[in-house]
């Protein structure tokens, strides 16, 4: 295997044997081999687009689907890929043949190009041979594109794919809350296509892939304010609210990962059945939603970040769902109280859909079969005062006392710390960073890097009664600090780059490397990125992005020399 998509890959290279994360070799070649034939599917959806011949809401769900299950820590079940190939292979195919007749009927030939690799892969030993799936993943992974285009290009077109799988997650998201842009799936499937038959010099021109590489940004912009919108018209506007994170006697179940429609479909089967449900790492924003934080089953947040998750879940006396990324392998305490939903999975581990209601059922069946919180273990949890829900809107609302304060001195500098969250000791840079801000700042958050922040007091804003620290949501909520950017920029009659914005992104997985392509695509400079950068960035690719957009990588060792660049606005 050799797989190099998140922040944490091993020595800074890419996982070898096994990932850091857990995924086995077989499973990363049933990812990889999942891609290729995705790349093959783009090929013929592609050429059928042009020709009007693609009609396909379901095979563009499915593809994006995919792309998600492939993400860091959203699926590790090798006994579900077989399915996802399957299928792809049966939408390629059926693309396919469409374009066989359509080709006939004007007598030309079919393209040479439909004729070679993953356009007509298949399985000649079935879908049930593991190990025959996984030999053939290993054939078409990462190296085997670096052969061919170099280690420059082929890092910038795995950062196209990646970029594609961050936003193929937010936009399931989206379609999930009713949101959705066939363009989006277009922009997916001409992309793949142009990775594979595109034209050959162009394919193998830097400049290009990075040009493509950015426009997976500016897609991946439309498709968050899908999500916003979404969000916004199914649960409400965010307003500011305090998460509870002491217990309450009784029942209990625990939600993961981001689905907010999984967690209404759960707050509504169990409100007045007496059992509480409690938000996890990234859905602790739930609770800022009117539409969600009105059901009383929603009774508070439990836990830290993902990666506190083995004890968090141990120790948790009910169910846990994992909706999304990013679930690891569980420990045996709790393996029986596990379920993943959508496209995550674990091996061995119940999965289920909580629209099927016999799903729904066994699932409060189970609940009640287990303990739940007992008096004397709920008071042992502190109340943490987290508040969360500092949407755009509540920004905005005070832009005027923001640009006022920004005009007398009271306000130096805003900076946006915020993004992934990670196992890694070197992730506490954020926590003192943060610290050493000056308390003429305002620090906006989002996502769980938010987890190495919201624990401190940062007090207000002079005597603004703004609080310092902004948690604005979920890393699927990072729409809204843009629209934040935008519309301070508008009001001073300036551009992003001119405001007194800082950005420090704590990327971990795909879903960061969209949006960090959303902010270059909009030209946004001098970020600072980490822990530590992409692996798959080769150094002449970070200087060029250096160069270009100011990007640095964060100075892990001296947050305070960060602290004072970005002070300084470099
Ligand atoms: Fe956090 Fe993990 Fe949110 Fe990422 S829960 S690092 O995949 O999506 O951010
Ligand atoms: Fe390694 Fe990250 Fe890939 Fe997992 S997702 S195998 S940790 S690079």
């Amino acid at each position: 295997m050799f797989c190099f998509q998140c922040e944490q890959t091993k020595s800074r290279r890419g996982c070898v044997t096994v990932g850091v994360c857990g995924k086995s070799a077989q499973v990363a070649a049933l990812q990889d081999l999942l891609i290729y034939v995705l790349r093959g599917l783009a090929m013929h959806a592609s050429r059928a687009m042009d020709m009007g011949l693609y009609e396909s809401a379901d095979c563009d769900l499915f593809v994006r689907k995919a792309m998600f299950s492939t993400l860091t820590n959203v699926n590790f079940d090798q006994d579900r890929f077989p399915e996802y190939i399957r299928q792809a292979v049966e939408y390629r195919d059926s693309i396919r043949s469409a374009l066989q007749k359509a080709y006939e009927n004007t007598g030309t030939p079919f393209p040479d190009v439909l004729n070679q690799g993953p356009a007509v892969w298949k399985p000649e030993k079935g879908y049930n041979d593991l190990e025959y799936l996984e030999n053939e993943g290993h054939e078409v992974g990462v190296l085997e594109d670096q052969d061919i285009y170099g280690p420059d290009v082929n890092g910038v077109r795995y950062m196209t794919i990646y970029g594609i799988k961050g936003l193929a997650a937010y936009s399931v998201h989206a379609e999930s809350l009713g949101e959705d842009d066939p363009l989006v799936s277009k922009f997916i499937l001409q992309t793949l296509d142009f990775l594979e038959t595109g034209d050959e010099a162009d394919r193998h021109d830097l400049g290009i892939n990075l040009q493509k590489a950015l426009d997976v940004g500016t897609t991946n912009l439309r498709v968050m304010e899908l999500l916003d919108r979404g969000h916004r018209k199914m649960f409400g506007i965010p307003t500011p609210t305090n998460v509870c994170t002491t217990p309450k006697e009784g029942k209990c179940i625990l939600v993961s990962g981001h689905d907010m429609v999984d967690l209404h479909l759960l707050l509504q089967a169990t409100e007045n059945t007496g059992i509480h449900v409690y938000t996890h790492g990234e859905m602790m924003p739930a609770h800022m939603y009117p539409g969600l934080n009105k059901f009383k089953s929603l009774a508070g947040h439990f836990g830290g970040a993902w990666q506190n998750q083995r004890i968090d879940f141990a120790t948790f006396p009910g169910p846990v769902l994992a909706s999304t990324n990013c679930v690891i392998e569980p420990l045996k305490s709790y393996r029986e109280r596990l379920y993943t939903l959508n496209d995550t999975g674990v091996h061995d581990v119940k999965h289920i859909d909580l629209h099927n209601p016999k799903h729904m059922a066994s699932l409060l069946e189970h609940t009640n079969s287990l303990p739940g919180f007992d008096i004397k273990t709920a008071a042992k949890y502190e109340d943490k005062k987290f508040v969360v829900g500092f949407g755009r809107e509540v920004i905005l609302q005070h832009a005027e006392q923001v640009l006022q304060a920004v005009q007398n001195g009271d306000l130096r500098r805003i900076c946006v710390i915020g993004g992934c969250d990670g196992s890694e000791h070197k992730r506490n840079y954020f926590t003192n960073l943060a610290s050493s801000l000056p308390t003429q700042t305002l620090i906006l958050t989002l996502g769980c890097a938010k987890y190495r922040i919201n624990h401190l007091d940062f007090g207000t804003l002079g005597d603004t009664g703004i609080p310092r620290l902004l948690d604005m949501g979920q890393c699927n909520d990072s729409y809204g600090a843009i629209m934040v950017a935008k519309e301070l920029a508008g009001a001073l009659d300036t551009d992003i780059n001119s405001l007194p914005l800082s950005i420090s992104l704590s990327w971990f997985e795909q879903k960061a490397v969209a949006v960090l392509l959303s902010l270059l695509s909009l030209g946004v400079k001098n970020i600072k990125l980490g822990p530590v950068m992409p692996a798959f960035l080769t150094p002449g690719v970070r200087q060029a992005l250096e160069d270009t957009y100011g990007i640095v990588p964060t100075d892990i060792r001296h947050p305070d020399d960060d602290m004072e660049d970005m002070m300084k606005g470099l």
